[in-house]
């Protein structure tokens, strides 16, 4: 190895911690409440600072994004089945599994790597419900495309929005489309409160059910109106999220340095393929940095780098490999449409490490290393081969 090893490890992702000074400042309001959950005052305040930040009232918090997909699938009667996408993480499956609804595999598309609208229509059955599609990687999906398609088939368009705090379409904040979005604030996200997680949604009345869902359905202390679960917010969590949220814009504006970083260093290697730049209305956030790794052009699979990485103390991720469908727990499900386009996305991705304190430095050292090993690699296939075979392509 001519280039040093990181002598820390170097992970895919790392949170953004505010000072521990101001959050310890923060912590002595809820020693003076001796209130720690159960919607307490600042859980309350915080819910009012994101109200305002999205200019909505329809936003409704839990103690994490599963939990709040699958409370938001069953708040909303989602049944039957559901059209999603196999190129996510696995908790989106999960949520419908919860609700006993079927997960209808439709492939992606190949340049953002969301549900592709073209595929939807033909998986619609009469049991059809909804289509629950993701904005992976902050990439949002086809809203227009999508919309149409549920209008036209009386269905709910949900999203899982997981990755997309901070992403805007227009003048809009994503939180806006859709029926419903649900957006996880756990640690690994480039907006997080620890863990937590978001709905928002487009019908008032569902606030109230989503509100007794999180908390056993309690309507005072001796009415239960539904079988609900505890899904509660805590306290600290909601002052890490108030915390962070000031820092949004800085957050995002460090991660949009690394990503034009790895963009123009990246952008002529071959075999590394970058996904194409988003359409020009959108505000995208920079939550994670994918690429694309053709084994035969970068003369290494992308399982290789992914290992070569981490004898540099390198810890990229193969977000999201294997494909949701292809998990023992859900691979009896019938799938009726070739997913083409995701089995390749998933045998070639590889999310390289992203964060507020990882150094503008050290991301030119990452790309550095990348090229080298592709490099170095290159040059030991010349090598074992015979000279003659190298001067004439081996004909
Ligand atoms: N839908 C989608 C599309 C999602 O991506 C997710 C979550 C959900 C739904 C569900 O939302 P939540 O219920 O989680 O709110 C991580 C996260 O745990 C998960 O939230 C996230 N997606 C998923 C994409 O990534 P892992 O198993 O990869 O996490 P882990 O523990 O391996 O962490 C990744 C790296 O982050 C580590 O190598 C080191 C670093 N790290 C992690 C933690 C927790 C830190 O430096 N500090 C930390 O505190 O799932």
């Amino acid at each position: 190895m001519s280039i040093e090893r990181f002598e820390k490890p170097v992970y895919v992702t790392k949170p953004f911690l505010p000072s521990l000074d101001e959050f310890c400042d923060n912590l002595s309001e809820i020693w003076d409440n001796q209130w720690l959950t159960n919607d307490g005052p600042i859980l309350k305040r915080f819910t009012r600072e994101l109200s305002n930040h999205f200019e909505s009232d329809n936003i409704c918090l839990f103690n994490n994004g599963t939990l709040a997909l699958q409370i938001g699938l069953q708040g909303m009667g989602i049944s039957g089945e559901v059209i999603t996408t196999p190129f996510t993480f696995v908790a989106t499956t999960h949520a419908l599994f919860w609700n006993k609804i079927r997960p209808i595999f439709v492939d992606i598309e190949p340049d953002y790597y969301t549900l592709d609208p073209d595929k939807v229509e033909a998986a619609i059955t009469p049991w059809t419900s909804a289509i629950l599609a993701v904005h992976v990687f902050g990439h949002p999906c086809r809203h227009n495309a999508l919309a149409d398609i549920a209008r036209r088939h009386n269905l709910k368009l949900i999203y899982d929005a997981a990755h997309a705090f901070g992403v805007r379409i227009g003048n809009k904040s994503i939180v806006h489309f859709g029926d419903m979005n649900m957006f996880s604030f756990h640690a690994t996200k480039l907006y997080h409160s620890i863990e937590g997680g978001m709905l928002s949604f487009k019908n008032s009345s569902l606030k109230k059910t989503f509100n007794y869902l999180k908390n056993f359905g309690f309507e005072n202390e001796v009415e239960v109106v539904m079988p609900g679960t505890n899904a509660k917010m805590n306290e600290i969590q909601a002052v890490m999220g108030s915390m962070v949220l000031k820092h949004l814009d800085d957050i995002i504006e460090k991660r949009r340095q690394i990503t034009e970083l790895y963009r123009q260093r990246l952008c002529d290697v071959d075999g590394i393929t970058l996904p194409r730049r988003l359409p020009d209305d959108i505000t995208y956030n920079y939550c994670y940095m994918p690429v694309e790794v053709n084994e035969g052009e970068f003369s290494m699979s992308r399982d290789e780098l992914h290992e070569r990485l981490k004898e540099y103390n390198i810890f990229a991720r193969r977000y999201f490999y294997p494909l949701v469908c292809d998990f023992p727990c859900y691979r009896s499900l019938a799938i009726d449409t070739p997913l083409t386009v995701a089995r390749a996305v998933a045998d070639s991705i590889l999310t390289l490490p992203i964060y507020y304190d990882l150094s503008l430095d050290d991301v030119q050292k990452i790309c550095d290393i990348i090229i080298e090993i592709g490099r170095n690699k290159e040059k030991e296939y010349l090598r074992s081969k015979k000279p003659l075979e190298v001067a004439t392509g081996g004909i």
